[in-house]
């Protein structure tokens, strides 16, 4: 290892923010496997001095490098991430470089399976609140890096299990870890590898929130018990008592949220404690204020007495079981629309809280068969062809008083192209229902937010030399 370039491996929405930040002052290299990476166009137009290399003349290439940035879409036995661990080529990550170049400014850090970014969201609100500009982004959307140019007081970084993995400790004001459950065990080697890498939060934090009630959480690494922490639900002080909030021991009525359902609740909660953590005051009128991000939870319209709700980001079984554990409450019935692409997750995980919850479970999309097999006998179950048959299942089986939620516990890549389109379709076709029975009815309609960078550019794809 003797080279000068800095080499970034990925051309999304990373891997761009990473040429922006380095190539004032450093020799740049960038490959992606890609046959049409997002960004590349961009990288040629706007920085044609950054070498794109072809990634079957990885070897040669390396000769030349001081070190490798790896996009978090990159898994780390990656091929070339291989071939430049072999090389003894330092290998480092996007908010690495981040956290190198931000300074003094507080970076509040949040992880967990499910929650991250509304919790994100609502520190960014809370922290604007108590009149500190804030930056929020990372896993989020907007790459760490270029929330540089913002020159913000704070930042809230969304981090996900693939930004902690490459993080050794990442040394943040506020380290937080809302709760683990299966996912993404395509890239990891287990459960408890997916959890250790979310407790990378933790490493050399100056304060942490964790849950209680989520064992994973339980921050374990040497010196931690001297670390001031929040343990959500385990502080009387900081907890949920049947229907209020006890933020820093004050009461808050649940009711007086904007967010809907018990889950949201344990997010609003550990929003609160993140932001007590970082030395601000809890605005409890914008913590009332904030309604929770699209598809998510979301009401699309109330027709005929019964609830519609999009929670198409509930792409894993731990999301669904906490929308139905957050919407029951004992005295309605839920009809659940899900289904799509399971991630090889066990649906058997699932049947008792459909037991609990559910009147009529209607399946959607490329597992439903196998959905079906693993929950049957819990719950009556029926299939749809697509999201409009879905819908109009629904409705005819709910009553007044209860609710139709789209909440999947799978990926939409089967039938959509994220879960963006997923829950605009089932909204699409709540608003199509409703619109014969009631003339002149508007539901409301939430506006749609795309994590994803657009698609564009030509390739630099190859096989690994
Ligand atoms: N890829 C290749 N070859 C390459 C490079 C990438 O095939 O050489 C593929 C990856 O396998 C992946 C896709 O391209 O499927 C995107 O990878 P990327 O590293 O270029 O991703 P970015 O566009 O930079 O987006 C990443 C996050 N995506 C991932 O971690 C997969 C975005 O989170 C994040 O918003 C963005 O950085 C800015 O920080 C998205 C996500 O799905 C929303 N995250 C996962 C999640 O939330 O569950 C972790
Ligand atoms: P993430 O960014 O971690 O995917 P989101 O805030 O986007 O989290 O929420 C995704 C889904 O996770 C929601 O649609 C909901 O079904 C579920 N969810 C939200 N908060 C929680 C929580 N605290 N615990 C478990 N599941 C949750």
């Amino acid at each position: 290892m003797s080279g000068e370039l800095t080499i970034v491996i990925g051309l999304g929405a990373t891997g761009y923010s990473c040429v922006r930040h380095l190539v004032p002052t450093e020799a740049l290299g960038v490959v992606d496997t890609r046959q049409a990476p997002p960004f590349l166009d961009a990288v040629r137009k706007n920085h044609p001095e950054v070498a794109v290399i072809e990634a079957s003349r990885w070897r040669e290439a390396l000769a030349q490098a001081r070190r490798v940035v790896v996009s978090p879409g990159v898994a780390l036995d990656d091929p070339l991430v291989n071939v430049a661990r072999a090389a003894g080529v330092p290998l480092t990550s996007d908010v690495q470089l981040f956290l190198d170049a931000v300074g003094d400014a507080p970076v509040l850090g949040v992880t967990g399976t499910n929650g991250k970014s509304t919790v994100t969201t609502l520190v960014g609100e809370l922290v604007t609140a108590a009149g500190v500009r804030a930056g929020v982004g990372g896993n989020l959307g907007t790459p760490a890096l270029d929330l540089l140019d913002g020159h913000f007081e704070t930042y809230v970084l969304e981090l996900s299990s693939f930004q902690l993995e490459r993080l050794d400790r990442p040394g943040l004001a506020v380290g937080a870890l809302l709760n683990v459950s299966p996912d993404h065990l395509d890239r990891h080697a287990g459960l408890e590898d997916y959890a250790a890498s979310k407790r990378r939060i933790y490493g050399g934090a100056r304060r942490l929130v964790y849950n209680a009630a989520d064992p994973r959480t339980l921050p374990g690494e040497p010196g931690a018990s001297r670390i001031p922490a929040i343990a959500l639900n385990g502080d009387p002080r900081w907890r949920i008592d049947g229907d209020e909030l006890v933020i820093d021991g004050r009461r808050l009525a649940a009711a007086s949220l904007g967010l809907r359902g018990r889950h949201n609740q344990l997010n609003a909660l550990a929003a609160a404690a993140i932001v007590h953590q970082a030395g601000m005051p809890v605005d409890e009128e914008a913590l009332a204020a904030f309604r929770g991000l699209p598809h998510r939870s979301a009401l699309i319209a109330e027709i005929d007495g019964v609830a519609y709700i999009d929670d198409s980001k509930a792409t894993n079984i731990g999301a669904c079981q906490a929308a139905l554990e957050g919407f029951g409450d004992g005295t309605r019935n839920i009809v659940l629309i899900a289904g799509g692409d399971a991630k090889g997750a066990e649906f058997e995980a699932l049947a008792p809280y459909l037991r609990r919850h559910v009147s009529r479970l209607v399946l959607l999309g490329r597992d439903a068969e196998r959905i079906a097999e693993r929950v049957a006998g819990r719950v009556p179950s029926v299939r749809a062809q697509n999201m409009e048959q879905a819908v109009r299942l629904g409705r005819a089986s709910a009553r007044p008083g209860d609710m139709v939620l789209l909440s999947p516990a799978c990926a939409s890549f089967d039938m959509y192209a994220d879960y963006n389109a997923r829950g605009d379709d089932f909204a699409a076709h709540v608003r199509a229902v409703a619109a014969p029975r009631r003339a002149g009815f508007a539901p409301r309609i939430l506006q749609t937010t795309a994590k994803r960078p657009p698609a564009s550019g030509t390739g630099c794809a190859g096989e690994v030399a």
